[in-house]
């Protein structure tokens, strides 16, 4: 249930950067005793409190969740007047500098469908802290700066849970008078309370060790119901990889004697990097095969990297407030991204994460929510787990980086972790020990952090004659976003080469330019021969890039780049442009487009997963974007349109991508994996092709396959169409799979990106289904999630769409306004496509403001989306 403490009854405030102030108060230590129950929870705490400089102001401990005292006691001694409750606060004078305050308070976990602080999922007690969980546990000073060593003593029933864990070692554990039992951990390194963690239930460990580089040997356990336990071989190779690959390329080593993961069916996000106990989302844990997908696969290894990451990006060196989030989160994101890439192709790798922040950051920089990655106020925290904080943050490291080089950026990790160890630190602080451990000066480049909006840059380059002399002439212009009119040029570093037009060669090889002014132009002299213009290598700045080249120069450029990036990067831009001109109705002509494609396809020298990566169409989404007013159905129309000639036309290379991508048996390795992705996208154009035999390929590769990937690779090209073998294949997937939560969100999704007419009924009878709960974020996602990204389905121009995903959005705030404001900025986009859907959107976000009692999570995303 969502309390009267959540939800909004005035305007809720705006919580401002420049408004920070240190605590006055600290807690050195902090002792917590458990009493568990599912339905009443006894939470004692121990503070040892300090006054923190000179100043006559009590101390406030934040609450949350309608938490209130049961006893407050000062020294041991308990007083009845001497706090008082301020809004969620409890405040109590203090008239020395120390003091010991013990507070007494009762929660339900099992009530708390927020699924922050102590909640229930599927019989185990779990706890979620950041950002701002611990306050519903206990009265605390919950903020990122207030750092504590932790003592924690739980008893419970010992048949309902047979473990019990928390942060640090374990150093006491026994049994009790009734069927109960206790244990007591202690944490021996100061954090903050959003890194708190418990864990009761019945569950069993995939137990490991680890050795560090010093020698010495760390305990690993992965914990989950014992019938999931051979689903956790992956996750523990990727956590072993994570540890050594951390020693090996930024010195970090583990510093407890025991790392404990535990796997939660209900979660808000995918994973927690509490100190020494991670909790993760069963979805980035339990895979096997049969039952997960190869994305699934690198999803995993990449978020158990992330949150190992943190126990120094994050744990060792905290965040001082909040608006510092992108300290910890860009700069861990930047270092799983390094991680995934040496385990398998680097340029498939950059080519995802390019993907995906085309896909989320992008919009997100170009709407109404855009944000700086170090932002100026929030009014609800939880909004701002952004793709911009997270990717753009990533990508802004990255730039410093290349900018630095990797011995000087290598230097400043090492200054900064050393120089802030036991710290709350602020992006500025990660900045300056850049800036002195390599002496470059990054004034200018403090700019990313400030200023949001995806930069446009345009690249003209002009050539005088074979022989001669080019000049490339840059600009750049940084879009107006809310509350930031005016922008300055920033820093943007373009790798970039000029191909010789006749032998595809680099002339003078790379370079790196710096583009720090409006406008700049560079000349490049002594070639060869005429050069063609390869520019933004490898994704090195985070940017929108407007060139001149021709359909000819992208085909030349998607042919011979050397720059593997770059390659694909130059299809993807013919196909745009393509695209992009048909949807703005200029004359179409798909013939460069198919050259390119077959080139790539026949290219023998080019491994699988790259042709897979290269010869996929831009999403309909992303086409959108580049328009002023998006119609989608005239997007899906001509995207349709060149996917089916690319199908016709080059009908016999799919068949032999097909064919040649075929596998005997399932094996999990860069090369398997890129075989397995090619079939599925020929399999897909043939599809579009309307091959006769489309439905029945489709079928027993469906029938046939012995994994995941296949399996659900041709569940979603049937999914997409109409052929008796979509029922069948639907319905076999869910027998098979009944019971297998993650399995059967797959078959949610399946039908929610569904393409064909018809999806919007389908999808509210869906949520009708006996399996659909909007209480389990997983499956909230799984339907409406992924409904709402549906380009096709969702922008249905009668609105039915909108007002499903609005309903939603009001229902689940009732209960988890976190997963309800998630849904929000698929409506609050509403000014970028034409009017009538425009305003159809804009209707359904001004019915969902008008609801009293909204929670601050979806009051702060809708109003701003209006706004
Ligand atoms: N720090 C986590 C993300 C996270 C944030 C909030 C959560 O609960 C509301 C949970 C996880 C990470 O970056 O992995
Ligand atoms: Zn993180």
């Amino acid at each position: 249930m969502l309390d009267a403490a959540t939800a909004v009854s005035a305007t809720p405030a705006a919580i401002r950067r420049e408004d920070y102030r240190p605590p006055d108060w600290l807690v050195p230590e902090i002792a917590l005793d458990f009493q568990l129950d599912a339905q009443a929870t006894r939470v004692t705490a121990r503070l040892t409190v300090r006054r923190q400089g000179a100043h006559g102001h009590p101390l406030r401990l934040d609450g949350g969740g309608g938490l209130l005292p049961v006893s407050v006691s000062i020294d041991g001694e308990e007083l009845h007047d001497a706090w008082r409750i301020d809004g969620e606060q409890l405040v109590i004078d203090l008239p020395g500098d120390d003091h010991l305050v013990e507070t007494i308070v009762q929660i339900a976990p099992a009530a708390n469908s927020t699924l922050m602080g102590l909640y229930a999922s599927n019989g185990l007690l779990c706890t979620q802290c950041e950002a701002e969980g611990f306050r519903r546990i206990t009265f605390f000073p919950d903020r990122p700066d207030v750092l504590s060593r932790y003592t924690v003593r739980m008893e419970g029933d010992a048949a309902l849970y047979p473990v019990l864990l928390s942060n640090g070692d374990q150093l006491d554990a026994g049994e009790l008078p009734a069927g109960r039992h206790y244990a007591l951990w202690r944490d021996p390194f100061p954090k903050p309370c959003y890194l708190f963690a418990l864990v009761a239930g019945d569950l069993s460990a995939n137990r490991d060790q680890f050795v560090t580089r010093s020698g010495r040997t760390i305990d690993l356990g992965i914990w989950v119901r014992e019938a999931d336990l051979p689903k956790t071989r992956h996750a523990m190779a990727s956590l072993k990889a994570s540890m050594a690959w951390d020693e090996r390329v930024y010195g970090r080593e583990y510093d407890l004697a025991v790392f404990n993961i535990v796997a939660v069916s209900d979660f808000n996000f995918g994973a927690m990097e509490n100190k020494g106990l991670n909790i993760f989302n069963s979805r980035y844990i339990l895979a096997d095969p049969d039952t997960a997908t190869d994305a699934d696969f690198d999803a995993i290894a990449g978020v158990v990297a992330h949150e190992y990451f943190h126990n120094w990006s994050g744990n060792r060196v905290t965040c001082r407030d909040w608006f510092q989030l992108s300290l910890k989160e860009g700069f861990t994101v930047l270092r799983d991204q390094q991680f995934s890439a040496d385990q398998g192709s680097p340029a498939v790798k950059r080519i995802e994460d390019v993907r995906a922040l085309r896909a989320a950051q992008f919009p997100e920089d170009a709407g109404p929510l855009a944000h700086p990655i170090r932002p100026d106020s929030y009014i609800e925290i939880s909004n701002f787990y952004t793709a911009t904080i997270y990717n753009k943050g990533a990508e802004v490291i990255r730039m410093m980086k290349l900018i630095l080089g990797d011995e000087g950026f290598r230097a400043g990790t090492d200054l900064y972790f050393d120089r802030h160890d036991g710290q709350a630190a602020t992006c500025e602080d990660f900045i300056v020990a850049m800036e002195d451990a390599s002496g470059a000066d990054l004034t200018q480049f403090r700019l990313w952090y400030t200023q949001a909006g995806t930069p446009r840059v345009t690249a003209s380059l002009t050539t005088d004659a074979p022989g001669g002399r080019a000049r490339l002439r840059l600009s750049q212009s940084v879009p107006t976003t809310p509350g930031q009119p005016d922008k300055q040029p920033m820093p943007i570093p373009l790798k970039l080469s000029l191909l010789g037009a006749v032998s595809g060669a680099a002339m003078g090889g790379e370079h790196l330019v710096i583009l720090d002014e409006a406008e700049k132009e560079v000349t490049f002299d002594g070639l060869t021969e005429l050069p063609v213009l390869s520019i933004n290598h490898g994704f090195s700045a985070p940017i929108c890039l407007e060139t001149d080249r021709s359909p000819a120069d992208l085909a030349f450029l998607s042919a011979h780049d050397e720059d593997p990036f770059a390659r694909y990067e130059a299809m993807q831009q013919l196909m745009l442009d393509t695209l992009v001109g048909a949807a703005k109705g200029g004359p179409v002509d798909h013939t460069p487009v198919i050259d390119a494609v077959r080139n790539t396809l026949t290219d023998p020298a080019l491994d699988a997963a790259f042709v897979a990566e290269a010869v996929l169409l831009p999403s309909e989404a992303f086409i959108g974007d580049q328009l002023d007013a998006v119609d989608p159905e005239m997007v899906a129309t001509v995207r349709e349109a060149l996917r089916a000639d690319l199908g016709t036309e080059l009908i016999d290379e799919w068949r032999d991508a097909y064919a040649r991508a075929h596998a005997n048996r399932y094996e999990y390795s860069p090369n398997a994996k890129g075989m397995r992705r090619l079939r599925s996208v020929a399999l897909a154009f043939l599809a579009a092709a309307g091959a006769p035999d489309w439905a029945e390929l489709a079928f027993a590769q469906y029938r046939a396959s012995d994994n995941m990937t296949d399996r659900q690779g041709a569940l979603g090209v049937l999914a997409n169409n109409d052929a008796p073998e979509r029922e069948a294949a639907l319905a076999d997937f869910y027998d098979r799979y009944a019971g297998d939560a993650l399995v059967i969100d797959k078959w949610f999704t399946a039908q929610a990106l569904s393409t064909r007419s018809g999806t919007v009924e389908a999808v509210e009878a869906l949520a009708r289904h006996p399996d659909f709960t909007i209480a389990n974020p997983n499956r909230l996602r799984s339907l409406v999630g992924a409904f709402a990204v549906n380009q096709r389905a969702f922008h249905d121009p009668s609105g039915r769409g909108y007002r499903f995903v609005a309903d939603m959005i009001l229902g689940v705030d009732k209960l988890n306004p976190q997963a309800a404001a998630r849904l929000v900025p698929s409506l609050g986009r509403w000014r970028r496509y034409e009017p009538g859907r425009a305003s159809l959107m804009r209707d359904e976000l001004e019915r969902v403001l008008a609801v009293p009692g909204l929670s601050k999570d979806v009051f702060e995303q809708v109003s701003k989306s209006l706004g």
